[in-house]
């Protein structure tokens, strides 16, 4: 019945290629769970940092400021969740609460929220604004609750905890569905100068209580880990698997360039995001306008995340007005047109693909001229390609390499000098497990 399948599979759609016997659909080592795989396919994402320090020019709070500071004057969740859904991001993640405290939604129970704000006369809600917003656009909404407290009085006492989780409990029961648990592994002092002992154990078990669909973003996970930069790039050698005992969050996580690469055989599957901020810092200071990142740059980012296997969090910070500045969104407006043009047109599309053993032979009736390879592995299956080559030519005898990689997981993309050719071949030189392939994609990306 699976060989069935699978034939018909292969038949309906010449460009995707199971190389494997047949006992390759089998699941092999760590897998990702439906959450995870669903969550891998959004690709690409926002991020937003809005809140007092916004107003004050900070990018860490002290949680002393004045809730008045607070007061965008033109504040439009719609444009940002339009501008979003516009550059094909599937969903905003948004600072509910940064280090500072400050609630953008009138918490019970924090003194520190849009409710002692004179914005609105305190009955303001950007969670509540944002989350209809999302809707409304047909995009996603996740949020970032900084653990890590400046302002609550009972911060660095065990109560804290249980106030973090009724916290949580306020967000994740009452604004509806929300994609991903935004975590920061920051975990300073608070006002009474002590650190607190966060209970991650219990703040997990609380947020999946509420939402079990979640997924939660961390150094180390459980769903989601931090690539080890704030700079949006991952390894070219990169595991969806990590080992995480004995590490913690913060100042305990593992080494960064293990996040960066995650483990070969790590026992969990925690796919790696790679977040950064499309300018320089992740508050938005009008002085660092003109440290907007430019089409090319934000597409050579994404070549280097969503294109080694990852998800993109791309930070867009709303300004003094509540709006996403000008020069932002046509940053963004171009990323999308570039990311569109680059993958708009298929050179494989027709090819026919023959397998032997762990070789994949692709030929076209006539010669494509491309500069870019995307490979895929069918990850719910588990990740098992190790290192691969492309070779290509006129034909079969005249084969040349024109590039070498390591890994593939979700997807691969692999640029090199424009050929022009009419056989390539994929040769996956070391593998954990017979490798179970999906889609395969040429294009000819123009500088
Ligand atoms: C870090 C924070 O300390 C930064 O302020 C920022 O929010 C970044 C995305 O995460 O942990």
């Amino acid at each position: 019945m699976r060989l069935k399948k699978t034939i018909a599979f292969i038949l309906f759609t010449l460009s995707i290629l199971t190389i494997s016997n047949s006992k390759a659909q089998e699941k092999f080592g760590p897998t990702p769970s439906p959450q995870q795989l669903a969550w891998q396919e959004k690709e690409f994402y926002l991020f937003m940092h809005f809140g007092p320090n916004t107003f004050t020019n900070l990018e860490w709070g002290k949680g002393s400021e004045d809730p008045n500071v607070f007061n965008p004057t033109q504040i439009d969740c719609n444009q940002w969740a339009r501008i979003a859904k516009a550059s094909g991001a599937k969903g905003i993640i948004i600072t509910a609460k940064h280090h500072d405290g400050f609630c953008l939604w009138p918490s019970k129970f924090s003194t520190h929220t849009v409710r002692e704000s004179k914005w609105m006369n305190g009955k303001g809600d950007v969670i509540k604004m944002l989350s209809e917003a999302c809707k409304k656009a047909g995009i996603e909404m996740g949020v970032y609750i900084s653990p890590w407290d400046r302002n609550h009085p009972q911060y660095g006492t065990p109560a804290y905890n249980d106030i973090y989780i009724q916290t949580m409990k306020e967000l994740l029961t009452g604004y509806g569905k929300f994609f991903e648990l935004w975590w920061d592994g920051a975990n300073g002092e608070g006002q009474n100068g002590k650190k607190q002992v966060y209970d991650f154990k219990r703040f997990q078990d609380s947020a999946l209580s509420y939402q079990s669909h979640l997924v939660i973003f961390s150094d180390i996970g459980p769903h989601i880990r931090w690539i080890g930069n704030e700079d949006g790039i991952i390894n070219e050698t990169n595991w969806n698997l990590l080992d995480t005992a004995g590490f913690k969050r913060g100042e305990g996580a593992p080494p960064t360039d293990t996040l960066n690469r995650g483990n070969i055989n790590g026992k969990a599957w925690i796919p790696g995001e790679a977040d950064v901020s499309i300018r320089k810092g992740w508050f938005y200071h009008e002085e660092e306008d003109n440290t907007v990142k430019t089409d090319k740059q934000l597409f050579n980012l994404y070549l280097k995340n969503v294109g080694r296997g990852g998800n993109f969090l791309l930070n867009v910070p709303p300004n003094r007005k509540g709006l996403i500045s000008s020069v932002d969104s046509a940053a963004l407006m171009n990323f999308k047109k570039m990311r569109d043009a680059a993958f708009k047109t298929n050179v494989l599309k027709d090819a026919v693909i023959k397998k032997h053993g762990n070789e994949m032979e692709i030929c076209l009736t006539q010669a494509a001229t491309f500069n870019t390879l995307q490979l895929q592995e069918q990850i719910k299956f588990g990740q098992r390609v190790i290192s691969f080559e492309i070779e290509a030519g006129d034909n079969e005898n005249s084969l040349k390499k024109i590039a070498a990689s390591t890994t593939i997981g979700r997807k691969k993309i692999i640029q090199f000098p424009t050929v022009t050719a009419k056989c390539i071949k994929v040769k996956i030189t070391a593998a954990k497990a017979n490798p179970v392939m999906g889609a395969i994609a040429g294009y000819l990306i123009k500088e």
